[in-house]
């Protein structure tokens, strides 16, 4: 089957997988010519067996609210592809979770994975429940419910859950908990986990680290420095905070932070207190980031996105689709230089379009935000070794995996007139890699 052709079959087979069809569509519209370089891959049908999962886990969470009350989620964890490592990605908890939204996530993770340099497959599971307003006694319910049906489709060779959207620290290690109950061993099936009991010092910051070595990388191909440069970041979960603790270090300026009620705008900038306000607000309080604007007295925005306010950088960091054309036309209005996803596809393919043609950087989520991952696989090493490495250590090899990746999209996607095509670079840099793995292991 044509690669073009593959995509169309996957919407009739597949209908109402509007993100998933989303995910495949921009990788496919980018290795075509690669792909026409390989006939046995056509022969095989590698691109349909590389775009649809191994299989896919659904079952029913039972667990007890506060009140007694007995409520119901589903759960689900996709397995989309092991031909370089066990399957490995994280869990998301949020209400707007369903199938095409891990079929997207799980797809997005397989190549992402691959562009880590780490033997690792791709996978993506979680939950329609909603951690917001819960207490924590019904976190650590749900986590331990939801183990109950998971557990014996992972372990430390097949399958590594990790955090995702509504999961953090706290919700790993419920988790982790309860799958030590039931497995009976100790080898580590999740990363993220406590510094304790076998998580890696500079887990919780590497995505948002990751995101900004990739940023430097991108500036330095134009000699940019990012030194006084304004930044908007949506977010202020996990990936934003770090993201933003990064920046702050590196003397930029960061003037936005955002929830899924609204944005704050800081002219003077988020200082090291202010960010050690918002992470207290948000880890600590569960707050809003409302609570900011009324705390420092600047603007705060309900219900919109930050994406108007005159930036020289913008990092998503939040969701998908969070970032549209008419988003992406404002922030080239007013300067915008260069886009960093931090956010597993931020930005809706119109969007995109906009950021190639007006040639300014743009890094994908896969190659951008992948130092999460990539730190979750040297989680997975380093409990292997039953060792655990400083955070110097952990923190210089999350630099070289992130030039590494940013090498290879620039190998792949840099086009004749000079300009690098992340999009591009990225999806055949991870493709090939893939697909030689699949190739080799025969038809599976
Ligand atoms: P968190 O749950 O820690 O934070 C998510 C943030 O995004 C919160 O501020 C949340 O606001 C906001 N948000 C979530 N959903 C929406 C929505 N539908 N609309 C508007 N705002 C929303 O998650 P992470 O920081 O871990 O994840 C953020 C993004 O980064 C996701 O796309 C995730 O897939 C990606 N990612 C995460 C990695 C990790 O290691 N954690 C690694 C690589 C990518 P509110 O509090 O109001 O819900
Ligand atoms: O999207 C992602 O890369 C993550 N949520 C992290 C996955 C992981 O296994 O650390």
């Amino acid at each position: 089957m044509k690669a073009s052709e593959v995509l169309d079959n996957l919407k009739r087979r597949f209908p109402n997988e509007p993100e998933y069809h989303q995910a495949v569509s921009e990788v496919l519209g980018t290795i075509e010519e690669v792909y026409n370089e390989h006939p046995e891959f056509e022969k095989s049908n590698l691109i349909e067996r590389l775009c649809i999962p191994d299989r896919i886990f659904s079952f029913r969470v039972t667990w007890m609210d506060d009140k007694g009350q007995i409520q119901t989620n589903m759960g689900y964890r996709i397995q989309h592809n092991n031909a370089i490592g066990p399957y490995k990605g994280g869990i998301r908890f949020h209400a707007s979770v369903n199938q095409s939204i891990l079929k997207f996530l799980a797809f997005e993770q397989t190549f992402k994975n691959s562009l880590t340099t780490l033997p690792m497959g791709g996978g993506k599971g979680g939950s329609d429940f909603s951690p917001r307003g819960k207490s924590n006694a019904e976190i650590m319910r749900f986590c331990q419910a939801f183990v109950l049906e998971l557990w014996r489709h992972i372990g430390p060779d097949t399958d590594v859950p990790a955090g995702d959207i509504g999961v953090g620290g706290r919700e790993v290690a419920y988790m982790y908990g309860m799958y030590k109950k039931l497995a009976r061993e100790n080898t580590g099936t999740f990363t993220g986990k406590g510094i304790e009991f076998g998580g890696s010092l500079i887990r919780p910051e590497a995505t948002g680290y990751g995101n900004v070595y990739f940023l430097l990388q991108m500036l330095k191909t134009r000699g940019i420095d990012i030194k006084g440069k304004v930044v908007t970041v949506s977010g202020s979960g996990n990936v934003a905070q770090y993201t933003v603790e990064k920046l702050i270090a590196l003397g930029a300026k960061v003037v936005t932070m955002s929830d899924s009620d609204g944005y704050i705008y800081d002219p003077d900038g988020i200082d090291r207190t202010k960010l050690d306000y918002i992470m207290e607000l948000k880890n600590l309080y569960r707050g809003r980031i409302r609570e900011y604007a009324e705390q420092y007295g600047v603007k705060y925005v309900p219900g919109a996105r930050p994406w108007g306010e005159k930036c020289d950088i913008a990092m998503p960091s939040a969701t998908q689709n969070e970032l549209d054309g008419d988003d992406a036309r404002t922030l080239l209005a007013n300067g915008c230089i260069a886009v960093s996803e931090g956010a597993n596809m931020p930005s809706t393919p119109e969007a995109i379009e906009e950021f190639l043609k007006a040639r300014i950087l743009y890094a994908p989520g896969k190659a951008a935000n992948a130092g999460g991952v990539s730190v979750s696989g040297l989680e997975m090493t380093q409990n292997a070794q039953k060792l655990s490495w400083s955070a110097e250590e952990v923190d210089q090899k999350l630099q070289s995996i992130m030039e590494n990746i940013h090498e290879q999209c620039v190998k792949y996607g840099q086009q004749a007139d000079g300009y690098v095509n992340y999009v591009k670079g990225a999806n055949v840099a991870g493709f090939m890699k893939v697909a030689k793995a699949m190739m080799a292991q025969g038809i599976l």
